[in-house]
């Protein structure tokens, strides 16, 4: 029998901008949880949201939150369905770092590493190691994920990022 979802993924989800139809930065994590459904990924696990402080120029607090998904779309074929999640949800490609209505975020992925230069894709992705947004929802769902270039659980990567 074929395995109809091989691939598992931690994504991280962030928001700190109201939708006019959806509402806080809360309920668009939410409705894009829907969306990743609807769209035929299986979604294993939700971490609760929590409100964090921006890190960069926006000064709009961020609901952020992370995901367990299982699906058979490679992490490029992935990252192109986010970015028309994105898309839908209101998202402009703008500034770097400007404020958002929905960031949806590769971290990990259960084939180890990834990289592509066009358009560019690193996985793990290259700065989650140290965010403490990304990865306080992630070991509430993903304590035991090791990070393949460090050995290091999300429970340890996130102790350490507590601890500055
Ligand atoms: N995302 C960023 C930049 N800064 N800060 C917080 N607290 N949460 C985020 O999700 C976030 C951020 C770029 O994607
Ligand atoms: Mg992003
Ligand atoms: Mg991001």
């Amino acid at each position: 029998m074929v395995e109809a979802s091989p691939h598992h993924y931690l994504i991280a989800l962030g928001s700190n901008r109201r939708h006019h139809r959806l509402g806080s930065p809360r309920q668009v994590l939410d409705a894009a949880l829907l969306a990743l459904e609807s769209d035929g990924i299986d979604v294993l696990a939700i971490a609760p949201v929590i409100e964090t402080v921006p890190i960069g120029p926006s000064r709009r607090r961020y609901a952020n939150g992370a995901a367990i998904i299982a699906t058979p779309l490679l992490p490029d074929a992935l990252l192109a369905l986010l970015k028309r999640i994105e898309a839908r949800f209101g998202r402009r490609r703008g500034r770097r770092w400007s404020a958002r209505t929905l960031d949806l975020d590769i971290i990990l992925w259960s084939g180890g590493s990834w990289y592509a230069p066009a358009p560019p894709l690193i996985v793990p992705h290259p700065a989650y190691r140290t965010r403490d947004f990304v990865l306080r929802p992630a070991a509430t769902i993903a304590p035991n994920w090791r990070d393949p270039l460090t050995g290091l659980s999300v429970a340890q990567l996130c102790h350490r990022a507590a601890r500055g």
